[in-house]
């Protein structure tokens, strides 16, 4: 029996070894080099080509290579009653808390404007409020958005969040549920998206929701591209109701050549890194839950499909 492995990112050696390390017995294939795909039991996968994973008859179980899985549900054929796991791991956590203090320090210290100074030869000094008068708040108080909270937390700055159900987190102020998001919006300065991409939260960050933002907000976004309605934010930069933001995933990716958001001056541009699964800790889970498959026992990180993340 095998596994079919499959990431846009092609590093199949290292992959190979790690996977090895972690489960000796299983043959790893790489698609698009199936073999007979009656051999393939378990799939690790992200962005897998449409169609794909339904001529896996013999699959015990799926495994995302990373924390999202709105690539699965692009498609139509997807086996849903297949058990279904994704990767939660406290160093991506970490990683994605690295990324959002980054920007948010970007952003709460006026690096974008001094950027353009910088290119201007201009000397303006700009006064950043102390952290704990800079309000940040962050969609998404999952796994990733509350690691962010806690980092943030930690540094001073006052810190909300927004779920879909209720939270109690010390020293986060907890808003849930769309009767809340406007209050939420109101009081925050830098808004990290944080959610995962599903029909509810496709295009939230939208025309209708930066006006409802404070002037001169900010925004980052490490969630999914289709959050956002780039138009929409190019319109609400230009008119400085937003003062910058910081995208790392897109619509399309790799970002089209042709897009308007590489070069807007009040625009920071990274390629999809804001925290990558190590192949070491994807490995160890895939794993573990080969083993909970192959006892018919229920996945680590198993997906709520009720839910759709
Ligand atoms: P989780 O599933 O742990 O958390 C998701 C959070 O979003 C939960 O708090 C959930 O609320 C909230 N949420 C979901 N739907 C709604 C809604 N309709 N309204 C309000 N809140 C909602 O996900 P993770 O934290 O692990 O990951 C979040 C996303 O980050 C991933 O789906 C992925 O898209 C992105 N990501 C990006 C990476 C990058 O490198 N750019 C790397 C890894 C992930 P509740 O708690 O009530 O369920
Ligand atoms: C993920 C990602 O979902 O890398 O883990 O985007």
């Amino acid at each position: 029996m095998a596994l079919i492995f499959h990431s846009s990112i092609k590093r199949d050696d290292w992959w190979r070894a790690e996977i090895g390390k972690h489960v000796p017995d299983l043959e790893i294939r790489f698609y698009p080099e199936v073999g007979n795909p009656d051999d393939i039991e378990f799939a690790l996968c992200f962005n897998m080509p449409e169609g794909e994973l339904a001529k896996f008859k013999n699959l015990k179980a799926i495994f995302s290579l990373g924390a999202g899985v709105d690539h699965f549900f692009k498609d139509p054929t997807f086996p849903l009653h297949i058990p279904f796991a994704r990767v939660v791991d406290d160093e991506l956590t970490a990683r994605m808390s690295e990324y959002v203090v980054q920007h948010v320090l970007n952003h709460h210290r006026y690096q974008i404007e001094y950027d353009q100074q910088q290119k201007d030869k201009s000397w303006e000094v700009r006064h950043a409020p102390a952290a704990r008068n800079r309000k940040i708040g962050i969609m998404g108080l999952g796994e990733l958005g509350q690691g962010a909270a806690q980092t943030l937390k930690y540094l001073g700055f006052d810190v909300a969040g927004w779920s879909r159900t209720e939270k109690n987190i010390e020293g986060v102020t907890c808003f849930h549920g769309g009767d809340q998001l406007n209050d939420f919006l109101a009081r925050t300065e830098i808004l990290v998206c944080l959610l995962p991409l599903t029909p509810q939260t496709n295009s939230i960050m939208n025309a209708d929701l930066f006006t409802k933002l404070p002037e001169g907000a900010a925004i980052i976004n490490p969630g999914r591209g289709p959050h956002l309605v780039d138009d929409d934010l190019i319109a609400a930069l230009d008119s400085g109701h937003l003062s910058g933001a910081t995208l790392d995933v897109f619509h399309t990716e790799p970002l089209p050549e042709v897009s308007p958001l590489w070069s807007h001056p009040k625009i920071r541009i990274t390629p999809h890194v804001a925290s990558i699964a190590a192949p070491g800790r994807v490995a160890e889970l895939a794993a573990l839950n080969i083993d909970r498959a192959r006892k018919g026992e229920p996945l680590l990180n198993q997906v709520d499909l009720s839910r759709g993340y």
